[in-house]
């Protein structure tokens, strides 16, 4: 595999990682139709946890099936498929080596009544099932945000040493925040820069609204305002994220128009995002609708920005 100088540049601004960590976050890179751009489109399949099978699956009963969802990657030319560790061991050998695959190694579920995780996969089941990541959220705001760093900092050191690369889903949420909280801009900047701080390769976060909801914060912003427009928000978040050296991609959230999702997208785009990972908005709909919308969202990173 030859690498693209601008995959290049971007490992270049991983300076402290090994060979083998590298290796993965270019195989990620790599794969797919957005191959070599510098730009991902990643499929997570972990609403299972977080919502529960028929909120997940019900509107696409094929998605029930973990194979289903490793083809829907693989068609799509999508750049990894994202799960915890009973979905990416129901496809391990009929996959291996298809698509890169990140493990989802810790979740929550509703049926929880804290803001809390559990750790259900490992840094060894990650190696064993050749997975090129692990995947770990952490709730910033969460009473038990500092716990799940410090779980987050014992992987990834882990996972770094095996030479595995680490992506952070980092939301917000937790007695301090509302739902406008949730996604507010300095919150989901916030949240970024945390994640990048606790040395995440990628990260993962919600599209951010305008709303600046932090007391402490809302002077700073008024001095130094971020445009009301969606792509100079996204290009805040990745000022967050190092400047732009992590990379930073964008959920989808709950089922929604192709217009809507598509906005969004070209907005990532134009902000200097890296791209997007999609659930919902793939898996609950039919493979074909599911493979039109993904092609769409393709094009738009592959568009000159
Ligand atoms: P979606 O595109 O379906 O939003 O998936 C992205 C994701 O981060 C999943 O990995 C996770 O299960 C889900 O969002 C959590 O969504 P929410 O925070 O809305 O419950």
């Amino acid at each position: 595999m030859k690498l693209t100088r601008r995959v290049k540049e971007i490992l270049s601004w991983y300076e402290s990682d090994n060979p083998g960590t590298k290796g993965n976050l270019a195989r990620i890179l790599m794969e797919g139709k957005l191959g070599g751009t510098g730009r991902m489109v990643i499929l997570p399949v972990d609403q299972g946890f977080e919502h529960g099978p028929a909120r997940s699956f019900a509107p696409n009963p094929a998605a029930y099936d973990p194979h289903y969802l490793f083809e829907l990657a693989i068609e799509a030319g999508l750049n990894a498929y994202a799960a915890p560790l009973g979905m990416i061991e129901a496809g391990a050998a009929t996959f291996a080596g298809a698509i890169p695959t990140i493990l989802k190694v810790n979740s929550s579920n509703s049926l929880s009544t804290t803001k809390d995780q559990a750790v259900t996969g490992t840094v060894a089941d990650a190696l064993r099932l050749g997975c090129s990541a692990i995947g770990f959220t952490i709730y910033p705001g969460s009473e038990y945000q500092f716990e799940m760093m410090e779980e987050l900092r014992e992987l990834a050191e882990e996972a770094k040493a095996a030479g595995l690369a680490v992506v952070v889903w980092s939301y917000p949420r937790g007695p301090m925040l509302d739902k406008v909280g949730e996604t507010a801009l300095d919150i989901a900047a916030y949240a970024a820069h945390m994640a990048a701080l606790c040395g995440a390769h990628i990260i993962k976060v919600k599209p951010p609204t305008a709303a600046i909801s932090l007391d402490a914060a809302k002077k700073t912003y008024e001095k130094f305002p971020v445009e009301d427009d969606a792509a100079k928000r996204f290009a805040h978040i990745v000022q967050a994220c190092f400047n732009g050296r992590r990379l930073v991609v964008f959920s989808g959230g709950e089922a929604r128009s192709n217009e809507s999702m598509l906005d969004d997208v070209r907005a990532i785009h134009a902000g200097g995002g890296n791209g997007s990972i999609v659930g919902r908005n793939a898996f609950q709909r039919s493979k074909a609708d599911a493979l039109a919308l993904l092609a769409s969202i393709i094009e738009v990173y592959k568009t000159k920005v």
